[in-house]
């Protein structure tokens, strides 16, 4: 099986990440591969929502099948935001040390710390949508432990271990996380049929 696929984010991290999981089971394409420079639209308000509507996008606008993926971050103290807001949590530049800062900030003198990672992935073929999605239970540090991984990871620690995503080797957090069990559910789909 050696498929072409688009995989329609304008997230480097995440490429890396799902490259990774491949591991060259297919040759991904990306948006600036097939043209699409703009920024795509997540309006939605929910995270199946927006997944849904990146990958609609680029088939309606560049009639490729392809597949994306939306993640948020559910933190119970906090009604379970900041959910599909969680990249502007701080504002527009979706900077993810503004972006931390805030979520320490919102939970200073809370003892709930319970949080999880959602991410559904969806995929488009034919014009036909199939969703994926892959959850990780756990907590949110008292502070910033780690260097490795992007956006909230120095901050997220997994249930069941005591380090944060920021300290694991990519193996390690792939095994584990919210995007790799949303991915290998995509892979078993794709196995199948
Ligand atoms: P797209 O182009 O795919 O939409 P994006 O970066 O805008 O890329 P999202 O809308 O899905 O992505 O926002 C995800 C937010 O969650 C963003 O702030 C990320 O830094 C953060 N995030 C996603 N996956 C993460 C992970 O594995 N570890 C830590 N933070 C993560």
């Amino acid at each position: 099986m050696h498929m072409k696929m688009v995989f329609a984010t304008g997230n480097p991290n995440k490429v890396r990440e799902i490259s990774q999981i491949l591991d060259g089971r297919f040759d991904l394409v990306g948006l600036k591969d097939i043209g699409c420079t703009e920024e795509i639209p997540e309006t939605t308000g929910t995270i199946q929502g927006n997944a849904i509507q990146k990958a609609m996008y680029v088939y309606e606008n560049y009639g490729m099948d392809c597949f994306s993926e939306d993640t948020g971050l559910e933190v119970f103290a906090l009604d379970m935001e900041p959910g599909v807001d969680t990249a502007l949590y701080a504002g527009p530049q979706k900077d993810p040390e503004a972006n931390m800062a805030k979520l320490l900030r919102n939970l200073e003198g809370k003892t709930d710390r319970k949080a999880r990672f959602r991410t559904v992935i969806a995929f488009v073929k034919g014009g036909e949508v199939k969703t994926f999605e892959g959850i990780v239970e756990g907590k949110i540090a008292l502070g910033k432990r780690g260097t490795k991984g992007f956006g909230y990871d120095p901050i997220f620690l997994p249930e069941g271990k005591d380090i944060s995503f920021a300290q694991m080797d990519k193996d390690e957090k792939n095994k584990i996380s919210h995007r790799g069990r949303a991915m290998n559910k995509f892979l078993s789909y794709l196995k199948g049929g």
